[in-house]
């Protein structure tokens, strides 16, 4: 495929921040467009992120080249952008930088193929999955209540997550989201007194609670009232990065080891037994933490997202020693649509859990669903059915029917 123009737009993530749109022309006119998501509880080992002047500086420096060559792939694609920065992490071009130009070609690809992105990302990335061996569809990871970094709220925990299992109809399952959203605000509603909720940076309800454990509690009673204790379990991201200092967990006004916050999950899924999976229960720099909490959580996913930042190395290394069951993937830490399924199939083949990541800013961009598709993910995270996350729920009911 021949490019023979691309541009790069300044837009909006969903926090109001900056980012960019890239727009990739073929020569036969077919063209492919990807916006690029930010995120705020950011892994130190993310790919760089370039300002838009920057971005469109470099994109015209490098267009006479993509003009040039001739794509068959979009790994060859993606060969060229590593080609043409010239660094190991990206850092010329920017990760948001190549991850737009990465995804905007395969979608120019796709739509030169009349193919929809999943499945041009399936037959060149994932063909030789054996397919029986895994999930139809994903489950949803829905964040109700927000916490962390992602709200102004008492709560250390950044994300209280519903866990939908996929039964029925994908619209069936999207309706079933959205109804224990609603039942969890009234009963916010009625606990606080308050007519209109405060919302976090991905639309889950953003008050103070009693202690961390409290919100996970609220939400098995939730799911109990409304009879829905066979369809959905639990989770938690607590991006622990975000309070940890000098080698300890400040929580609730303690100083906490890895051994005492490993303790503290295991307290959480006391009080909710359907809790199934943990998102970084301990900081990057903390990767004895997480097999901590692994030990004291039999059965629970342990997931890495900052520790392992979409990086198929540091996921299998992760794995193998034991630290980590599953994985988060965002494709904006690692930067290509290869590099992003390079690091699914080093979780998928080792057994791990996948779950396909929104960003904490984002955009209309759906990639991710086609991703989860692609791959045949465990789970996609895609934050409260609400506001702008509302396009990643809809994508999910069209593409899973
Ligand atoms: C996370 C994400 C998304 P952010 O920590 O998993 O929920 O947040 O995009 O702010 O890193
Ligand atoms: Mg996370």
């Amino acid at each position: 495929m021949r490019i023979i123009n691309a541009t790069v737009t300044k837009i909006f993530d969903s926090r109001g921040e900056p980012t960019i749109e890239i727009a990739l022309e073929a020569k036969d006119g077919t063209k492919g467009t990807a916006q690029v998501p930010s995120g705020k509880s950011r892994g130190t080992g993310e790919v760089s992120v370039v300002s838009f002047d920057r971005a469109a500086r470099t994109v015209r420096g490098i267009v006479p080249a993509m003009r040039r060559a001739n794509f068959s792939s979009p790994m060859i694609f993606d060969r060229f952008l590593r080609v043409q920065d010239g660094t190991r992490d990206l850092h010329r071009l920017g990760g948001n930088c190549a991850l737009g130009l990465s995804l905007a070609f395969a979608r120019a690809m796709a739509a030169e193929r009349k193919q929809e992105l999943w499945a041009l990302i399936e037959g060149f990335y994932f063909k030789e999955r054996p397919a029986a061996a895994r999930p139809a569809r994903p489950m949803i990871f829905s964040n109700i209540i927000n916490g962390g970094a992602h709200a102004a709220t008492n709560l250390a925990i950044q994300e209280y997550i519903a866990v939908a299992k996929p039964e029925g109809a994908s619209s069936e399952t999207v309706a079933r989201v959205i109804a224990l959203y609603r039942e969890v605000g009234n009963a916010l509603r009625r606990r606080t007194g308050l007519r209109r909720l405060p919302l976090g940076d991905e639309g889950g309800y953003a008050v103070d609670f009693k202690d961390n454990g409290a919100p996970l509690a609220l939400l098995a009673a939730s799911i109990k009232k409304l009879r829905f204790d066979k369809i959905f379990s639990l989770a938690i991201d607590a991006a622990a990065s975000e309070f940890y200092k000098n080698g300890k967990y400040n929580f609730e006004g303690k100083k906490l080891s890895s051994a005492a916050m490993a303790d503290v999950y295991a307290s959480f899924r006391r009080r909710a037994s359907s809790l199934m999976s943990v998102e970084d229960p301990c900081a990057e720099t903390d990767a004895k933490g997480f097999a901590l909490a692994r030990a004291r959580l039999p059965g629970v996913w342990i997931v890495g997202d900052d520790l392992t930042v979409t990086d198929a190395a540091r996921i299998g290394r992760f794995i193998e020693d034991g630290v980590i069951t599953g994985v988060i993937i965002k494709p904006n830490q690692i930067g290509t649509l290869s590099a992003t399924c390079d690091a699914i199939t080093a979780a998928q083949k080792r057994g791990a859990r996948v779950i396909v990541s929104h960003r904490s800013g984002e955009t209309g961009d759906n990639a991710i669903i086609h991703i989860a598709k692609a791959c045949s993910a465990d789970a996609v995270k895609i934050g409260a059915p609400a506001r702008e996350r509302l396009l990643k729920f809809n994508e999910y009911v069209r593409i899973f029917r």
